[in-house]
């Protein structure tokens, strides 16, 4: 009997050792301490023991079978703990490894221009309106007095889509709504894209930005328009920065006037970029045309009122000495970029 007990210790010591997982460990179990386990079945067979033997035999028994309950248990346990440092380790995150880093993008420089005008602007006052880029023919020629037979509203310089609908060719149409729309005083900034039937070179571009101003009250001057601008071209290049009003044409203002402001790259001496003049041409401005306040309800006996008109890659492309359009438009980052930290 020792030697039957003995060899099933040593065959459960075995099996254990051979164990790989909880399902083995159970298997053991089964097989000794089961309803039809090795172990079981000695104690089954213990009546036919006679009863001098019987006690003896049952506490070794018993005592096997404790002893084999502690080794699964002990199994049981280190197989738990193996699964759960494989567990650990699989799901461990490194946290020395460092982050990926983030792109971070920047203004467009259109953007950063349009922004420091509109601030300047709103500081002095004017609100910021918008319209449609989509316009009548009526708000972007008619009310603005451009008649029918005007060379700026032949086809080779306006995208139409029929006869009166049309890409805006400037954002004046907003200002003429806006005159329709509102009782002076006035007082605004309109910025927005444009459109007008141009090769992309150098220095066209089928879309550009503008942002043109309006301001009409009651007894408002030349001198008005002049000190309004002279402020903007401070605010925007500097102090000491001035402007030169040369006579111009356009029919929807009357008197006319191109404006230059002081290179702000050689301050007025003459270089390359100002082409040794010392000036910058950088808008177009005037008095309202009485006609033109007259066809949008506003009454030219009482109100007079100025307009101008800033093209917003010129100012940008002055400003950071860019040759050349294309690069507004074709969206190249190793261009963009160059207007932002791009990373962080
Ligand atoms: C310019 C130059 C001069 C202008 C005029 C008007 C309006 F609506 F009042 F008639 N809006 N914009 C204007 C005047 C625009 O751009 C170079």
């Amino acid at each position: 009997m020792q030697e039957k007990l003995d060899e099933i210790r040593r065959s459960v010591q075995e099996q254990l050792l051979a164990a790989g997982d909880s399902a083995q460990v159970e298997q053991i179990r089964v097989s000794v301490l089961g309803r039809k386990g090795e172990l079981t079945a000695l104690l089954k067979g213990m009546g036919k023991l006679s009863p001098e033997e019987r006690p003896i035999v049952g506490q070794q028994v018993n005592a096997l079978r404790q002893e084999i309950e502690a080794a699964l248990a002990a199994k049981e346990a280190e197989l738990q703990e193996k699964e759960k440092q494989a567990r650990l380790e699989k799901e461990a995150l490194d946290v020395s490894i460092p982050g990926k880093p983030v792109k971070v993008g920047n203004v467009h420089p259109l953007s950063s221009t349009l922004e420091k005008i509109i601030t300047i602007f709103t500081g002095l006052g004017f609100s910021v309106v918008e319209g449609p880029e989509v316009e009548l023919d009526h708000y972007n020629f008619e009310l603005l007095n451009l008649p029918k037979n005007h060379p700026a509203r032949d086809a080779q310089d306006t995208f139409y889509f029929n006869e009166n609908i049309l890409l805006r060719t400037h954002t004046s149409p907003v200002q003429a709504r806006t005159m329709l729309s509102q009782k002076p005083p006035i007082r605004i900034i309109c910025p927005g894209r444009v459109y007008r039937v141009d090769e992309l070179d150098a220095t066209h571009s089928p879309v550009f930005s503008q942002c043109e101003g309006l301001v009409i009250d009651e007894g408002v001057t030349m001198g008005d328009l002049k000190g309004t601008l002279d402020a903007f071209a401070q605010a925007m290049y500097g102090e000491g920065i001035q402007t030169r009003f040369r006579p111009s044409f356009f029919p929807f203002t009357e008197p006319s006037a191109e404006v230059d402001v002081t290179c702000a790259a050689c301050k007025g001496a003459g270089c390359r970029i100002c082409k040794g003049t010392g000036w910058i041409e950088i808008l177009g401005a005037g008095m309202v045309n009485p006609h033109v306040l007259e066809m949008c309800g506003i009454d030219p006996e009482r109100y007079t009122g100025f307009a101008f008109g800033i093209g917003i890659e010129r100012v940008t492309n002055l400003k950071y000495n860019v040759p050349d359009m294309h690069l507004l438009f074709e969206n190249d980052l190793r261009f963009l970029s160059q207007f932002g930290k791009g990373r962080v």
